[in-house]
């Protein structure tokens, strides 16, 4: 079996759905065998143990990796490839960095599956989306304090992955390619505003993985094209 961290190290290009939000069996299938290397299940609110098992157990009519991003206990539902837990670097307080994860851990730590688990850095650096509202993150940074958090992410965490979060505005790719640029060993993934092949394109050139998200509820076309754009950026060799 393929460990968790070997599966999402080859993801160029993901969907990130949310549970909260209704997405039409026929759009699901679109987006389950739409090619992309896989399904993240997560959202910023409204996420309940009910409505993450429902949307699990459609994507899993497919074949396509799906994994949660787990944000709450309440909402922790066994049976997916793997788990993201995030820790949102500059969040306002604590609380989102480690605090509610500890809270978790105290209560369900035993029985965590510590093998499907990856830590995901967060960086939110849109402070208009609703990540950035519950978390009260301090997304007025200056490009330096972006690659300085990242490092710290890094080099002193070791974390796995690190999560650009832009999400509903299209990020700066130039401060993106910097920031992987300057990774040793995490994953850099970038979410944010891709509603276009170029869009999209630009992404993967410039992170590990892309996440599109948004765009799947209001155009669902144009969701499809990104995963073309990424396959395509790769085999002309673009990307990393
Ligand atoms: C959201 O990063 C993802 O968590 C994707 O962002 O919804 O803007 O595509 P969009």
């Amino acid at each position: 079996m393929i460990a968790f961290s070997d599966m999402y190290a080859a993801w160029r290009h993901v969907f990130k759905l949310d549970p909260d939000r209704e997405i039409p069996d026929e759009a699901l299938e679109l987006i389950c065998l739409s090619g992309t290397d896989a399904i993240i299940v997560g959202g910023s609110s409204g996420i309940t143990y009910d409505n993450t098992v429902e949307l699990l157990a459609r994507i899993r009519r497919f074949e396509v990796p799906c994994a949660l991003e787990l944000t709450g206990a309440d909402s922790a539902v066994p049976g997916f490839d793997g788990y993201f837990v995030p820790m949102v670097l500059n969040a306002g307080s604590t609380e989102w960095l480690v605090g509610r994860q500890a809270e978790a851990l105290a209560e369900y730590g035993a029985f965590m599956p510590w093998e499907l688990t990856a830590g995901q850095a967060y960086l939110i650096l849109n402070g208009e989306c609703t990540a950035a509202t519950v978390t009260e993150a301090r997304t007025q940074l200056e490009s330096d304090e972006v690659v300085a958090y990242s490092q710290l992410a890094d080099r002193l965490w070791r974390a796995p992955v690190l999560y650009m979060e832009y999400s509903g505005m299209f990020g700066d790719m130039a401060l993106v390619r910097r920031v992987r640029d300057s990774l040793q060993q995490a994953r850099l993934f970038y979410g944010g505003g891709i509603a276009t092949p170029e869009q999209a394109r630009a992404a993967a050139e410039s992170a590990h993985t892309i996440v599109v998200g948004n765009v799947i509820y209001s155009d669902l076309r144009a969701a499809l094209a990104t995963v073309g754009a990424v396959k395509r950026a790769a085999c002309a060799g673009g990307g990393v």
